[in-house]
């Protein structure tokens, strides 16, 4: 960790600290301390100095930081931030084939190969979303894989209302998280296995939001929107991070004991609606009846009950 990043962890703490308190902790000179001070006012921090008294964080800056995502962490996380990467999900592919076996988080402040299924691209200019991806090995049999993004979703809805104080959000099935009909969220899992056992070896749970601004691209304006668009609530996207971490940390016995899908089922927003499916390059219509115990998607067509355990519906009005 960096000098800076000391200092923003010591100052987290909601108190007065002073420059000499913070030196004799880091084993650093006073003039050390306000360097990392000065550099983080020029990140965006507001740094009170009063005398006698000490330093005193203000307020978070929206720059995405890593002692400041710890700060908010019940649990310990592995956290690492990138200016801008291609995509979040193949850093942490990355640190999963290099054996890292802590609990972990990529977070990007842009992406320039941001992606969602099938190749599709996920729209992630820079200050504006939180684009994060978990690693995790949970001791879950291979049946339990398609629960990650359910259970995932959960935790995302849970934060973003818990910190807007709003309840806001429906579950798109299966991975979308939407606010008054348009998606502020996507999640895209990327899994590997052990064929031997049938065990998970890890899961990269990649989480893209849309936090602030109002600007999309013309081809998703009309589907797409931001959290602070829809509800004027500008959140920290630190304090987000941290709370999607606090709600997920105790994933595998979370996905074992289920109990997280009658908050999905609350939230879903094709439950009871007429929805055309898409499958390949076929489409039809069917109505929504039930979302199973394996997050399977239940509906009824004109040939009776299917059960979908992935793929793509719209809703239809
Ligand atoms: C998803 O796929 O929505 C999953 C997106 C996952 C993104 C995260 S960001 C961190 C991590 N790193 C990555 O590279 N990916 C993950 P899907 O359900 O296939 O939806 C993709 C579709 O959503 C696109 O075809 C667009 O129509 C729409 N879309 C693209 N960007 C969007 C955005 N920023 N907000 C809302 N909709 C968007």
């Amino acid at each position: 960790m960096s000098l800076k990043d000391e200092v923003l962890t010591e100052l987290s703490n909601n108190e007065y600290i002073s420059g000499e308190e913070i030196a004799k902790r880091h084993f650093v000179s006073r003039n050390g301390v306000w360097k990392a001070i000065k550099s983080l006012r020029e990140e965006g921090y507001d740094i009170e100095a009063v005398t006698n008294k000490g330093y005193y964080l203000k307020k978070m800056t929206e720059k995405i930081n890593a002692a400041a995502v710890k700060s908010d962490c019940k649990d310990r996380w592995n956290v690492i931030v990138m200016e801008e990467t291609d995509s979040t999900n193949n850093r942490a592919k990355e640190m999963a084939a290099n054996g890292v076996n802590e609990k972990s988080v990529v977070i990007s402040d842009s992406q320039t190969g941001g992606r969602g299924r099938i190749g599709r691209p996920f729209f992630s200019p820079k200050n504006r979303g939180l684009y994060m991806s978990i690693l995790v090995r949970p001791k879950l049999s291979v049946d339990y894989a398609p629960l990650i993004t359910s259970y995932t979703a959960t935790a995302v809805s849970k934060a973003i209302e818990k910190l807007t104080g709003k309840e806001c959000t429906q579950i798109k099935w299966v991975n979308d998280i939407y606010i008054n009909n348009k998606k502020i969220c996507g999640i895209l899992t990327e899994a590997g296995f052990d064929f031997e056992g049938g065990m998970l070896d890890y899961a990269v749970i990649g989480i893209g939001i849309n936090v602030l601004g109002e600007e999309f691209p013309a081809d998703i304006e009309n589907i797409a929107t931001s959290i602070e668009k829809e509800t004027g609530v500008k959140l920290s996207r630190n304090e987000l991070a941290a709370e999607i971490l606090n709600n997920v940390y105790n994933i595998e016995n979370d996905i074992h004991d289920k109990s997280f899908l009658e908050y999905y089922r609350k939230k879903s927003n094709v439950l009871g609606k007429s929805i055309t499916v898409y499958y390949g390059n076929e489409s039809y219509d069917a109505r929504a009846v039930e979302i199973d115990d394996n997050a399977a998607l239940v509906v009824e067509t004109e040939n009776g009950r299917k059960t979908l355990n992935s793929g793509e519906v719209s809703i239809k009005l």
